[in-house]
């Protein structure tokens, strides 16, 4: 990536932030911080997205459950940027089980159980760039 082109991250609020109506705390949270919209999207999940998104998890025990909820109901996608956006995204949404996250964070803040988190974000700039090619095609 070079200098002039900014990071890029994928954030899913996952089918439990969107029912329960998070997708504005989410969006404020990461304007706040300085990140900036590039592409937003509500959308329900295919089996198939939802297994390619979730891929690097196909052998763990937690799997099926995993694609059951996110494919549950409809979640916003999107493509935040900014200078280290990966990184900066990951630290406003905090440890994955919810309880071990820092209140503070949006994860610390709004959930109690490790597969209902209510975002995720990508985990590398690699992993942004397989995301936001999966989900907005036009943008990869
Ligand atoms: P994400 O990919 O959703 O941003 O979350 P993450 O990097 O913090 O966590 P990861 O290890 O990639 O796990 C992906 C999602 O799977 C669910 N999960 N359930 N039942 C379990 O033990 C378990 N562990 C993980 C969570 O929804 C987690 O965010
Ligand atoms: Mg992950």
């Amino acid at each position: 990536m070079s200098a002039a082109t900014p990071a890029r991250t994928l954030v899913l609020v996952k089918p439990d932030g969107v029912a329960r109506g998070l997708v504005g705390e989410v969006i404020s949270r990461l304007e706040a911080k300085g990140l900036r919209l590039v592409a937003v999207e509500l959308r329900t999940l295919s089996r198939e997205t939802a297994e390619e998104h979730y891929a690097e998890h196909r052998e763990k025990p937690f799997f099926g459950s995993l694609v059951e909820f996110i494919t549950g109901g409809p979640l916003v996608a999107l493509v935040a940027e900014g200078p280290r956006a990966v990184e900066a995204f990951r630290a406003l949404a905090g440890a994955t089980d919810p309880v071990k996250a820092a209140p503070g964070t949006i994860r610390g803040d709004f959930a109690l159980e490790v597969q209902n988190n209510i975002v995720h974000g990508s985990d590398s700039d690699e992993s942004a760039a397989r995301e936001i090619a999966l989900f907005f095609p036009h943008l990869g």
